[in-house]
């Protein structure tokens, strides 16, 4: 048929190379960009059948490898309410890219349209974007074969941000307006600089902030958030050579920062003792702040900080609105995984409800919006948001308030929600949020992080012969495999102090330690004891 010919014309054009094995993993597909065109073809067909199995909803493929090296490129997709594909689909991602003929193809494809139900004469619509990576074009053209062997209508969002590209899915999905591409991504900085302008409204003097872009697509994004935030907010953007794609990520952006617990090279003559900067990550979903003390010594507020500031500053909200009273009680909570810092559940424990999930943002994103009205979720490396479940959006939207004070804490949870990206971290949309809880709250940066002191910590990777062999439980916190590891682990713990933990990667071939203690050496010690046992 027509269909087997485009198949087998797209599977001549990007063959999988002996020996190649690709998986779709906590983020998607991601290796050596190069490597990636059969997969891409292939992601094409399966983003059409999602599309199809979601009744002809819109479905999102972003190609990024975000902080990874520049030579390194990834797919992922994304389901129509702009959260990650569902889990069930994963695997089958997976077997659709390492099908070696067009006959093993086939016969995976046919099985899988059976077992899922597929209706093939549903429509099938998709959006898809890239970063700023040199392979990224090729990339698109071997996704948009896939699009069109499917006869999907896929709409093209070109070089944007991958919380842009989830932004995007989930409008296309509920706007009942007509619309193109480019009045959507528009109305995506309209919705977050109208609301930052009216929360800070009464704010005299304009403030200034410096963001490290990672020579990504960031830097383009943050240079439009940038006109349209006119006089609110004064961006000053660094590393933005997005044309010399091979500085992407290089000594810069936020898992440079957070890894190496320091500022990249580039920013040490720009940032001033009390002045606050922060790192995007390469395609500007996750957020690191920082600042120079009084000292010049380096200061890191990392995700843990970031959800300390934003759950204080909503439930301060929250109460202030007069929305935790018995009847109406809107339930603030925070999602946390295994790498948080033990002072931040420490401190937040103190205050309101936490929950330890593991490592991945579908897992606290599902936490979040499962266990609270408004949930707050961070990683440890920048990545985050909030959630306001329908409930607790349809009672700011319906509460009659009592006061002058309330009516303006209601007001302004409002343009909070409006502020925030819903569907996915989104590091421009967190910066703004940063800022409007730091006025609020009226803290300096300092202020913000001297809420509690961070444990000294350290993350080591091991190369192991067989990752899988590592097995946890308890939110990762602890492993039942490799039988007496964990055991052994707790033994060191219990002589140096602190805390540790062991797990495999999701992302890359090998095992990650982590352990905090009270003191730098001792962390350092503990991690390093930890990585003994398991290599
Ligand atoms: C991916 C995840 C991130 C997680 C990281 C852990 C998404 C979108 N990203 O980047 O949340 O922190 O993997 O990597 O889910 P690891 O498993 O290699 O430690
Ligand atoms: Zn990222």
């Amino acid at each position: 048929s027509g269909f087997e010919n485009e198949l087998r014309k797209g599977l001549e054009e990007y063959p999988v190379k002996p020996g190649e094995k690709f998986s779709y993993g906590t983020a998607g597909f991601r290796t050596l960009g190069d490597t990636l065109e059969s997969v891409l073809f292939k992601v094409g067909i399966l983003a059409a059948l999602r599309s199809k199995s979601c009744g002809g909803k819109t479905i999102g493929v972003m190609i990024t490898a975000s902080h990874n090296p520049a030579e390194d490129n990834g797919v992922k997709l994304v389901d129509p309410r702009g959260e990650m594909l569902d889990t069930s689909w994963e695997s089958h991602a997976t077997d659709f890219a390492n099908a070696p003929s067009l006959d093993a193809f086939i016969a995976i494809l046919e099985d899988f349209i059976r077992s899922k139900q597929i209706s093939l004469g549903t429509p099938a619509k998709v959006v898809y974007a890239r970063d700023t990576r040199a392979s990224g074009p090729k990339l698109v053209a071997a996704l948009r074969k896939g699009f069109a062997a499917m006869g999907a209508v896929a709409t093209d969002a070109e070089v944007t941000t991958t919380p842009i590209l989830h932004y995007l899915v989930d409008t296309i999905n509920t706007t009942t307006q007509e619309w193109n591409v480019n009045n959507l991504i528009e109305g995506y900085y309209l919705k977050l600089s109208n609301a930052f302008k009216r929360l800070l409204a009464d704010r005299g003097t304009s403030a200034h902030l410096l963001i490290d872009c990672a020579n990504g697509v960031g830097a383009l994004a943050a240079k439009k958030l940038d006109d349209f935030l006119g006089e609110s907010l004064t961006l000053k953007l660094k590393n933005t050579s997005v044309e010399s794609t091979e500085k992407l990520n290089k000594d810069c952006g936020a898992d440079y920062v957070k890894v190496g617990q320091k500022l990249p090279p580039s920013l040490t003559s720009e940032l001033r003792p009390g002045q606050r900067g922060c790192s995007l990550d390469g395609d500007a979903d996750r957020l690191i702040y920082y600042y120079l003390d009084d000292s010049g010594k380096f200061r890191m507020l990392d995700g843990d900080k970031i959800t300390t500031l934003v759950a204080s500053f909503i439930m301060r909200l929250v109460k202030d609105a007069g929305l935790d009273d018995a009847e109406e009680k809107i339930k603030v909570g925070v999602v946390q995984t295994a790498y948080a810092n033990g002072s931040s559940t420490r401190y937040l424990s103190e205050r309101l409800p936490v929950t330890c999930v593991p490592t991945g943002v579908k897992h606290l994103h599902h936490a979040a919006a499962e266990r609270y009205d408004i949930g707050v979720y961070f990683e440890a490396n920048g990545h985050g948001t909030v959630l306001f479940s329908s409930s607790a959006q349809h009672k700011v939207a319906s509460h009659k308030p009592s006061t002058a004070a309330q009516a303006t804490a209601l007001g302004r949870l409002k343009d909070v929600i409006n502020v925030i990206n819903q569907t996915v971290g989104d590091a421009l949309s967190d910066m703004l949020l940063v800022e409007v809880a730091l006025y609020h709250m009226a803290y300096s940066v300092e202020t913000w992080d001297k809420l509690y002191s961070d444990l000294p910590n350290r993350l080591v990777k091991v190369k192991v012969g067989d990752r899988n062999a590592f097995v946890t439980e308890d939110a990762e916190r602890r492993l039942v495999r490799p039988p007496g590891l964990q055991a052994k682990i707790d033994e060191l713990v219990r002589r140096t102090g602190g805390r540790s933990f062991v797990r495999p990667s999701g992302t890359e071939d090998v095992v990650r330690v982590y352990a905090e203690a009270k003191e730098t050496e001792a962390a350092i010690d503990l991690a390093l004891r930890v990585a003994g046992l398991v290599y």
